[in-house]
């Protein structure tokens, strides 16, 4: 197609894909009319894409999530098919700018952090490197809350992606599934027969998922819930029409919202439904494939790879083996053998409160079959593991983590640290049972997103540096080596990073009102918001450090800006309280005209993907600062290093990685290890210890419980300091010097640039290996036996 014919598409579209009048066309009309010229663009490679895996006859990869958290995808379309140029000229000629159309578009939030983010870099990485794969998720109608705050403290507000038109999904008519759940399970003929009581569809809906250079697209398929019929005509006829809308109504809850719990889980019913309905449209949909392309089910391994992304389609073990055994006869053993050739699970987390148990009698409730199978599945781990001490339902509670373990063939860490923790407590004797079946993949991102699209100004240094073969093969980025030690090098790194920090300080002051010195140390912690992840320990340095700047205001300050983001689950009140603190801790500290020109302190409402991508290219410091044995692996960590933002942070998850990478002098290290936080936890009294040994600790303390922070309510904050004297079983207070005294060698290093530039720019250097490619990579050999359709 010609420059031309692109341009011509775009008001084409406009016209007569959406019927409206240029004229009249706002802002929005234009977005969807660029996003219908663009995807039309890759249509052809999508269509393509599965025709290739089809007559290859390819073994597919399924990656079955709770949430993939996309975030815009026009942005990422047009970079994958290097539509840039094209797209800007073409916008011109129509009087609008490329940055606000894109802009324009909202993110789809069908997630709560990293675990949903790690499924959308995988989706790519995945289309990058050619292998035939599908994504199987739910298209939640409100994804993850919309936050603001009212005077400080945190406001969720329902997030309506789908009330706009979403221009990149695909409604297959054709692909419609009916699942049930509940009834009772007949022996007929001495057969178990399940009839299930309440019936619901499953609608597919899909979206290209295009890599780079839109040589490859695999389809993310997303299941809706609709009724099994429409409204009930004769209610509807007799006058009473909110009971005829109410299957249609009851159907629909199951797909409507996201769950915002990130790491803590809540036994909803609603959300173990959730579960299952996506698991089994999607297992329904493999088999169908599957059994279209022809083949012995036994060797449904060869053609399935099926990745369960943590236990919450779990479920999905007794559900192949019901529909290999109850419904196509084969016997039990091999079901259960067959369907574990084609399960994997990844672990997300360690923490107690986030590993999925349902109990018994909601179970058998809802999933009756699904309940005698797993006692099935049971007896038959029991027979294979006569020692075996571990049951897949204890106390009257089936143990998700367990179930998935026993079906999968393989069971994968997220990163060397947590995988080994994973060996040594919550698998300990599953592990000890299998000990070929515990893998490590170390997480990765996607470098598209995360560097080539997200930082132009660095990519455009690196690819003029190396050449542009680094997109697609990061670990190319160690032949900037060499330039490390070249001024002219790091002056242009140098100058690249102040320039994404100069349009930072112009946003936050456009946007938020914020006025910030771009010149100051840009200081960022941006996630969830968790005790565990400690933004209570970062608060409380930057209340030491007011202080000790108003007892000392002619020192030589290095000017800081402390950037927060991050949303904290509804339900997690003690989260809700950090968030507040932080907001009080901004508002006094803003205006204290002795010493804002040294510390400002920033929290962003509504954290997500495209703040995300704004944040990190313009951030010089990345603070990973969780407890110790507590962050699986972290991914902005990788995201921020790649960046060149040096990492502040504890040896947790990928830190330990990253640090091992870019080298001890270029990692800002602090803090207990996990095997010296389990022993600081049994000290009576280690928080008290620690305050009184530290006059820092002890005064920041002091000032929040005073209500320095909180004058209208001064002893607002007395229960959240109660915790940190008490219990603090994070370890805030254990933590506090190490991390103090760290951050001042941060000070130190950032007030020299010939020692700043070369760190920041060898965290670029050297954090190549943290591409997702390279993850994927590592599922493809060691889980999941797929091949690449080489799409060059
Ligand atoms: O450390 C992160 C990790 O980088 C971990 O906390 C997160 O997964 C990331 C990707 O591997 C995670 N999320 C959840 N568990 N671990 C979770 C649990 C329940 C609901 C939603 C998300």
């Amino acid at each position: 197609m010609t420059d031309t014919g692109f341009r011509d598409s775009i008001p084409r579209h406009l016209i007569y894909a959406l019927g409206t009048d240029p004229q009249n066309a706002t802002l929005g009309d234009w977005r969807i009319a660029l996003s219908l010229a663009v995807r039309d663009r890759l249509v052809d490679a999508w269509l393509a894409s599965a025709r290739a895996a089809r007559q290859a006859g390819a073994k597919r990869v399924y990656y079955l999530s709770m949430e993939f958290l996309i975030g815009r995808l026009l942005e990422d379309a047009i970079i994958n098919l290097r539509l840039e140029e094209e797209v800007r000229a073409a916008l011109a000629a129509l009087g609008l700018s490329a940055d606000e159309v894109i802009a324009d578009e909202p993110d789809a939030a069908l997630g709560n952090g990293g675990l949903g983010r790690l499924a959308a870099c995988f989706m790519e990485s995945l289309a990058t490197l050619g292998v035939p794969a599908f994504g199987y998720g739910i298209r939640y109608e409100h994804g993850l809350f919309r936050q603001s705050f009212v005077e400080g403290r945190q406001v969720e507000e329902p997030e309506d992606w789908l009330t706009q038109v979403h221009a990149w999904e695909f409604r297959r008519r054709d692909v419609r599934l009916r699942l049930c759940f509940g009834g009772e399970v007949v022996d007929e003929g001495g057969k178990p027969v399940w009839h299930g009581a309440e019936a619901v569809m499953a609608q597919a809906y899909d979206t290209p998922m295009i890599g780079w250079q839109g040589k490859w697209a695999n389809a993310l398929r997303l299941w809706s819930a609709e009724p099994l019929h429409g409204f009930d005509l004769d209610r509807f006829n007799r006058g009473d029409y909110a009971a005829a809308a109410e299957p249609e109504a009851l159907a629909r809850t199951i797909s409507r919202v996201l769950y915002p719990d990130d790491t803590t889980e809540r036994g909803k019913e609603l959300r173990l439904k959730q579960e299952y309905f996506f698991t089994a449209a999607s297992l329904q949909d493999i088999l169908r494939r599957f059994e279209a392309e022809g083949g012995a089910l036994a060797d449904l391994p060869k053609k399935a790879a099926i990745q369960l992304n943590d236990t919450h389609p779990a479920i999905a073990g007794p559900e192949l083996v019901r529909l290999l055994h109850d419904e196509r006869g084969m016997a039990l053993d091999q079901a259960i053998e067959t369907a574990r050739g084609c399960l994997s699970y990844t672990n997300h987390t360690l923490l107690p409160e986030a590993l999925e148990r349902w109990s018994e009698d909601l179970m058998t409730r809802l999933l009756p079959r699904h309940m005698q199978l797993i006692e099935r599945i049971d007896a038959a781990h029991a027979a294979e593991k006569p020692d075996r001490k571990v049951a897949l339902v204890q106390e009257g509670e089936v143990r998700m983590g367990e179930l998935a373990f026993v079906m999968a063939h393989k069971v994968n860490g997220v990163s060397a640290l947590h995988t080994g923790l994973m060996k040594q407590t919550v698998f300990e004797e599953l592990h000890r049972l299998h000990p070929d079946r515990i893998v490590n993949e170390t997480n990765g991102v996607t470098p598209r997103r995360w560097l080539f699209s997200a930082n132009p100004r660095l990519s455009r240094l690196i690819s003029g540096t190396i050449g542009e073969g680094w997109v697609c093969d990061l670990e190319r980025l160690c032949e900037l080596e060499p330039q490390l030690d070249d001024a002219a090098f790091l002056d242009a790194y140098a100058g690249a990073k102040r320039a994404n920090k100069a349009d930072l300080a112009g946003w936050l002051a456009a946007e938020h009102g914020v006025q910030i010195d771009p010149e100051a140390l840009f200081d960022v912690q941006i996630k969830r918001i968790h005790e565990y992840k400690r933004q209570h320990l970062n608060i409380l340095e930057t209340i030491a450090l007011w202080q000790e700047i108003k007892a000392n205001p002619n020192a030589p300050w290095v000017p800081r800006v402390k950037i927060f983001a991050g949303k904290a689950a509804p339900g997690y009140v003690f989260a809700k309280e950090i968030i507040r603190l932080i907001n009080d801790v901004a508002a006094v500290v803003n205006a204290d005209l002795e010493t804002n020109r040294f510390l400002k302190v920033v929290f962003l409402p509504n954290y997500n993907v495209s703040l995300a991508e704004r944040l990190i290219p313009a951030s010089d410091l990345s603070e990973q600062i969780s407890t110790a044995g507590k962050e699986a692996s972290g991914t902005g960590n990788m995201k921020f290093a790649l960046n060149g933002a040096p990492t502040i942070g504890t040896l947790d998850g990928a830190n330990v990685e990253i640090r091992d990478r870019v080298g001890e002098k270029n990692f800002f290290l602090f803090g207990m290890t996990t095997d010296e936080v389990v022993a600081r936890r049994a000290v009576p009294d280690h928080a008290r210890q620690a305050i009184a040994a530290d006059k820092r600790l002890g005064g920041a303390l002091k000032a929040v419980s005073q209500g320095v922070f909180s004058p209208r309510d001064r002893h607002c904050y007395r229960g959240f300091v109660g915790n940190l004297t008490g219990h603090d079983y994070f370890l805030v207070c254990s933590d506090f010097t190490a991390y103090w005294d760290a951050q001042r060698r941060v000070d130190a290093a950032f007030a020299e640039p010939a020692v700043w530039w070369p760190m920041a720019a060898r965290n670029t250097a050297r954090t190549g290996w943290f591409s997702s490619d390279r993850t994927i990579r590592g599922y493809m050999a060691d889980i999941w036996g797929a091949s690449s359709l080489d799409p060059a």
